[in-house]
């Protein structure tokens, strides 16, 4: 009895997981089990043996249970264990930073424009959003009655009741920083004034804020030919090629002559391309600053001449990164961004994840 008990619990012991245990069960306990056999002769045996026999075979039996459960606890717990070492997870690591920002067209065209215009000397001037009808029509030769005004379509903000000064506008143009900029600094200057810029105008090629870049050079003796050299050059050096120009006479009150540029491109599949073909694209507004507007400005015109240019951002934007649709520029779903290659944001890492 005392080796069978030995032999068992040896077994039962050395069982290295449930499958094994499950065979030492039905081996030992089973109907055919060592143990169970063992009992079932007892009816063989004489009352005396029985006496003693049966009450140890079945100590043993509950024996032998009671220590399959316990190494089957164990076997278990042991698993959980090795699971436990291999599958671990450290919840108080710093969060992995998901990189979901993107710099947006216009901030990235805006600074390949500001670094052209930097190699050719202009530097950046900014001013007010919200101007005084003084800065944004009078200064550049846009009086109140002159019909420019109207086709401006421009935001005025209100003055409270009984204030009769004339209400300020949003800036319908960028000019007004330039004047601001001739006022305060004088002539020489070479300044670019890219911004923000606003008018009433909602439809599939316009938006009622929208982004201009003007340039404005003054010195003694400059002319068109500058204009058309500094404008080629950048044309050129903003879309990596050659791009030819076309200069149209046109009017604008605050240049005279003036000129409407348009850029060599081809329409080839409902796609354009620009610097290549025989068709054109009107980009850009320009001229000789008007006397009257150096004037305004505090510069004198018997001393003093320049060239003006304006242009839209987001047109520029399009052109150069092929999309085709302004209204992209405010849709607050992203996703188009990476369409069009434009990458996340590296976000600098806080903390030092994994
Ligand atoms: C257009 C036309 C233009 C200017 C802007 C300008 C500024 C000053 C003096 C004179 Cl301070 N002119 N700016 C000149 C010609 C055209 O823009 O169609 N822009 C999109």
């Amino acid at each position: 009895m005392d080796s069978l008990r030995a032999t068992w619990l040896e077994r039962i012991g050395n069982a290295g997981d449930e499958a094994a245990l499950e065979e030492i069960r039905v081996a030992a306990i089973g109907k055919k089990g060592e143990i169970s056999l063992k009992m079932r002769e007892l009816g063989k045996m004489t009352p005396e043996e029985r006496q003693t026999a049966g009450p140890a075979l079945n100590a043993l039996k509950d024996e032998v249970n009671s220590a399959l459960a316990a190494k089957k606890q164990a076997l278990a717990d042991a698993a959980l264990d090795a699971r436990l070492q291999a599958e671990w997870l450290d919840v108080t690591l710093p969060a992995r930073h998901r990189r979901v920002g993107t710099i947006h067209p216009v901030s990235q065209v805006t600074e390949e424009v500001t670094a052209i215009f930097a190699d050719m000397g202009f530097s950046v001037a900014e001013g007010p959003q919200i101007e005084t009808d003084w800065y944004n029509f009078d200064a550049l030769n846009i009086p109140g009655h002159h019909p420019a005004r109207a086709e401006m379509d421009t935001f005025y903000t209100h003055r409270a009741e009984g204030d009769n000064r004339p209400p300020h506008v949003l800036r319908t143009h960028t000019s007004p920083v330039q004047i601001r900029h001739m006022e305060a600094h004088g002539a020489p200057c070479r300044v670019i004034a890219p911004g923000r810029v606003y008018r009433a105008d909602y439809d599939q090629t316009h938006t009622p804020m929208f982004h201009q870049v003007e340039g404005l050079a003054i010195d003694r003796d400059l002319s068109m030919a500058n204009l058309k050299w500094v404008l080629e050059e950048f044309f050129t050096a903003y879309f990596g090629t050659k791009v030819k120009t076309r200069f149209r006479a046109s009017h604008f009150p605050f240049t005279e002559p003036s000129a409407e540029v348009d850029i060599q491109c081809s329409f080839e599949g409902g796609t354009v391309k620009v610097g290549e073909g025989d068709g054109w694209l009107e980009v850009l507004g320009s001229g000789m600053v008007h006397p009257k507007v150096l004037q305004a400005a505090g510069v004198d015109p018997a001393e003093w001449q320049g060239f003006a240019f304006g242009m839209g951002i987001d047109r520029i934007a399009m052109l150069k990164y092929g999309i085709p649709d302004l209204r992209a520029f405010f849709d607050s779903d992203l996703r188009w961004l990476r369409h069009y290659g434009f990458s996340a944001l590296q976000v600098p890492a806080v903390h030092s994840g994994v």
